[in-house]
Formats: C-alpha cells, sequence, structure tokens
C-alpha cells in the first residue's frame, strides 16, 4: 500500500493552508516540530498518537484512525506525541517536547509530577471572588514561564462584580509579559475573548482552584455543554473538584483544550528561572545593589530596599519572591537528594546482581 505522507511534514508548524481541512493528526496537534523529528521509517512502523488522558490503567492516546490504551510504564503525560509501537506498546518512543508543565507532587512524595506537554498557552484562571489570590497566581505564571508556555490571566465571573477594573490591574501588576482578560465563562463572548490563542491545531490548557470556571470555559471553546461543571459552595467559594482528571479535548477545526482538575497546592521546583521571570522587576533592581550578595535586608546601598523606601515597590511582593525562591530551592535540593540516592540504590542493586554467581540454564 503507498501512503501519502506528505500530510504529516507540514510546511510551517500549526498554519494550516486556508484550502484543505486539516488531517486527523493536525485536528490533534501534529504539526512540523514534531514531523521533522521522524523519518518516513519510524512513521510506517510505528505511527504517531497523542495521548489525550492518563488513566490508572494506561495512556489513552488518539492518532490517525488509532485510539487505544497503552498500558502504564512510559515516562509520559497528557499532550505528549508517542510514536507507537503496537508490538511492544511500553516501547514506543516519547517524542521530545515542545513544552512541560510540571510541579513537585503533593504530600510527602518528594517526586516531581508531571502535568501537560506540548502546551501552547496556558490560560491560568482565577475569579472575581475570593479565590483571587495574587501570590498563586504568580505561581502559576512562574509555572508557565519555566514550561516555555505563554500564560494568560483569565478573570472569570466579571457578571458577579459591579467592577472588575481592579482586580484586571492587580492582575496586570504581576508581570507584564502577561496578557490579563476577564469574562463570564458561561457566555458566548467568552470564546471569542480567548480567540487569540485558540487557532485550530494550538493547543491550550485550563490551570487554576477548583470551581473558578475551567470546565465551563473548555466547553465553551470545544463548543459543547458535555463536561459537567458544578456549582460552587456558598458559604467560602471554594469548588467541589469537580473535573477529576486531565483530559485534552479534541474537536476538528478548534483549538485542542485541556480541562485540569483545580490543584490544591501548587509547589514548584527547578523553576528558577520561571520565577525569575516573574520578577523581573527585583531582578532588575537587585542587579544595582552595591554587593553581589546583598540579601536585600540590612545591607547599605541596597536598590530593592531603597525602591521599598520610595514606594516603587511593594514590601510585600518582596516577600513573596523570597517566599517563592525558598521553596523552590528547598524543593530542587530535595529533589536532587533524591534523584542521587536512586542513582546509589540503582547502582547497588547492579552490583549486587552481578556479584551473584551466575546461574546455569
Ligand atoms: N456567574 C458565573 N458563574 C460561573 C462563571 N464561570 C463558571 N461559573 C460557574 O462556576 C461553577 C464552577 O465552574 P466549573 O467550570 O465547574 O469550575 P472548574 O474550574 O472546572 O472546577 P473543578 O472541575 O472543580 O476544578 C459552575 O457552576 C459554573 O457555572 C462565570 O464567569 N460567571
Ligand atoms: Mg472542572
Ligand atoms: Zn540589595
Amino acid at each position: 500500500m503507498v501512503r501519502d505522507y506528505s500530510a504529516l511534514f507540514p510546511d510551517a508548524a500549526n498554519a494550516l493552508p486556508a484550502h484543505r481541512e486539516p488531517t486527523a493528526l493536525e485536528a490533534l496537534g501534529w504539526g512540523s516540530e514534531f514531523a521533522q523529528q521522524v523519518d518516513a521509517e519510524e512513521l510506517v512502523n510505528t505511527p504517531p498518537a497523542r495521548v489525550v488522558a492518563v488513566h490508572r490503567s494506561g495512556f489513552l492516546v488518539k492518532g490517525d484512525g488509532i485510539e487505544e490504551t497503552v498500558p502504564p510504564g512510559i515516562d509520559a503525560t497528557v499532550g505528549d506525541w508517542l510514536m507507537l509501537d503496537r508490538a511492544k506498546p511500553k516501547e514506543s518512543r516519547v517524542l521530545p517536547r515542545k513544552s512541560l508543565i510540571k510541579r513537585r507532587a503533593p504530600g510527602t512524595d518528594r517526586r516531581v509530577q508531571l502535568i501537560a506537554a506540548n502546551i501552547d498557552t496556558a490560560f491560568v484562571v482565577t475569579s472575581c471572588n475570593m479565590d483571587f489570590n495574587v501570590a498563586r497566581l504568580e505561581r502559576y505564571v512562574a509555572l508557565a514561564f519555566e514550561a516555555d508556555i505563554e500564560p494568560v490571566i483569565v478573570l472569570t465571573k466579571v457578571d458577579l462584580v459591579d467592577d472588575p477594573q481592579p482586580w484586571i490591574d492587580t492582575a496586570r501588576n504581576i508581570s507584564g509579559r502577561v496578557s490579563v482578560v476577564a469574562l463570564d465563562a458561561r457566555g458566548i463572548g467568552s470564546e471569542k475573548t480567548l480567540a487569540d490563542w485558540c487557532k485550530p491545531g494550538r493547543t491550550v490548557a485550563f490551570l487554576g482552584s477548583s470551581g473558578v470556571g475551567k470546565s465551563t470555559l473548555t466547553n465553551s471553546l470545544v463548543g459543547t455543554s458535555a463536561i459537567t461543571t458544578q456549582p460552587i459552595r456558598e458559604d467560602d467559594a471554594k469548588g467541589r473538584h469537580t473535573t477529576t482528571h486531565r483530559e485534552l479535548h479534541v474537536v476538528p477545526g478548534r483549538c485542542i483544550v485541556l480541562d485540569t482538575p483545580g490543584m490544591r497546592e501548587l509547589q514548584l521546583t527547578d523553576a528558577a528561572s520561571g520565577i525569575a521571570d516573574v520578577f523581573k522587576d527585583i531582578e532588575a533592581l537587585a542587579v544595582q545593589c552595591r554587593f553581589g550578595d546583598c540579601l536585600h535586608d540590612t545591607e547599605p546601598h541596597c536598590a530593592v530596599q531603597a525602591a521599598i523606601g520610595d514606594g516603587s515597590l511593594d514590601p510585600a511582593r518582596l516577600a513573596r519572591w523570597r517566599k517563592l525562591q525558598a521553596e523552590d530551592a528547598f524543593n530542587s535540593a530535595s529533589l536532587a537528594e533524591r534523584r542521587s540516592k536512586d542513582r546509589e540504590f540503582g547502582k547497588m542493586v547492579r552490583t549486587a546482581l552481578k556479584a551473584k554467581p551466575s546461574r546455569k540454564t
């Protein structure tokens, strides 16, 4: 059988020619950045398939005429592209990612948890109510910067407040590099407001606490009301953790949407450059301090303290920067320690195995 592979090698990333419908793979987000990593032989033997959901039973993958579950055991996450080895699914190759969102796993486990791969835009969602929290937004934005993803802050539930402007202004102050939009997630206008980032073939993700409207927005973008949403609690405006797993929603001709469960806790790890990107204002001041190792505390000629003194820097923002940096340093160090312990353990096992007299068969 002669197959036409030309559609697997589009000219430009995510730029579909107007004259044709997207191929099945393009509808899933396939583009030249992935195509150029594989040769024709690999394509024939192991067709590409994207991880659209991760379940306990394995990875649900979709491709051109493919929809199946790959058993767990691959170091992949939702959004990843696998070159699907049908004979030995666990040996499927994970294509190098264009972006990767990760955090420190919640609880006492010090592992890294992969949240999503190959996301183009991260919509950091919060609402104009008690959920709104600057420190949390800074965390999410740092997470996106670290992952090389453009973050957009989305303020929902504007219909419930008289004037959303104070919320918008506070969100804008987080970083000059982040767009801020405010909307009623249930309205038809919400899709228009997000249209710039939601081109066909692009992959967008909704991140944020429970109850802020992530699934409501996902429904708007994919044009259904099929994804379950649930009213928040009246007393404290907290959500009910309605969405319980991460899933990519794919509708040909639209963007690909990752809906996620509300995160209870977002701990950063290996995110120093993402944090520095969010707090560029403080980083820029810090290089002007007289002492290279200035702690911006009581040192003379400290540009950071001077900025606090003249009112141009909010001391609360400095405190949040310090807290995030400390947390990231702690988590990164404990992960490094864990990794080296894992390595040592592996070495020990290998040495022990080698020392074992080989069994005669
Ligand atoms: N008035 C108003 N209600 C909204 C808006 N956005 C979401 N809601 C409502 O808020 C509730 C929670 O919305 P969901 O979309 O389920 O929230 P979620 O972020 O997906 O929550 P989890 O799945 O628990 O993480 C639902 O009752 C929505 O109808 C909005 O902009 N305005
Ligand atoms: Mg939800
Ligand atoms: Zn200083």
